[in-house]
């Protein structure tokens, strides 16, 4: 019986769900999407990541669930419909993983700062804003939302590897 523990398989590249564009959540949609975050969070710790973003769990919804800071104080963050609204000129590189693309790891580039609107679970309008890893991933989160994965950013030699040896190493472990 699924309940909020429920841990829902995490989608791996090449899967075609990881490329489609989400649709907005709706009122309509609040019921599974309640039924959704504790199971995305649940997902999300035991990984461990820093954040999910629904379609990586196969749903086709504009909702992400992140904390930055897991191993200390919990701190679960849930963003409904997020849009950046704000971003710097200025751009940071930092390394990244993706739960979608284990153990690969990359610099990427983007917008130093971000400022982010999303609705909560009541449908309150919040914004968040942040440099530093928070602005990675909160934009690594949106990317997700419309189909981008952080390889999407690398020159097509570096991510032609990267994908070259994910699909090697996923081989081996279907072969254990
Ligand atoms: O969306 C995802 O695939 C989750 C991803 C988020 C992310 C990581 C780094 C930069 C931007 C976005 C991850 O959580 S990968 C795992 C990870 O970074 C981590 C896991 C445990 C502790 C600390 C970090
Ligand atoms: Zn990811």
């Amino acid at each position: 019986m699924a309940n909020e523990n429920t841990l829902l398989p995490i989608l791996i590249v090449p899967d075609p769900l990881l490329r489609k564009v989400c649709r907005p959540v709706t009122a309509e949609d609040m019921k599974r999407v309640k039924t959704l975050i504790p199971q995305m969070f649940a997902t999300m710790y035991k990984a461990p990541g820093i954040g999910l973003a629904a379609p990586q769990v196969g749903a086709l919804l504009r909702l992400v669930v992140m904390d930055l800071a897991p191993e200390k104080i919990p701190n679960p963050i849930v963003l409904i419909n997020p849009e950046i609204i704000a971003q710097s000129d200025e751009k940071a590189t930092r390394e990244e993983g993706c739960l979608s693309l284990p153990d690969q790891y990359a610099d990427v580039t983007r917008p130093a700062w971000v400022k982010v609107r999303y609705q909560d679970e009541d449908g309150h309008k919040h914004e968040i804003e942040g440099d530093g890893l928070l602005s990675a991933c909160l934009q690594h989160e949106i990317d997700h939302l419309n189909g981008v994965l952080f390889v999407d950013y690398l020159s097509s030699l570096k991510r032609n590897m990267l994908l070259r040896k994910l699909a090697k190493e996923q081989k081996e472990r279907k072969g254990r």
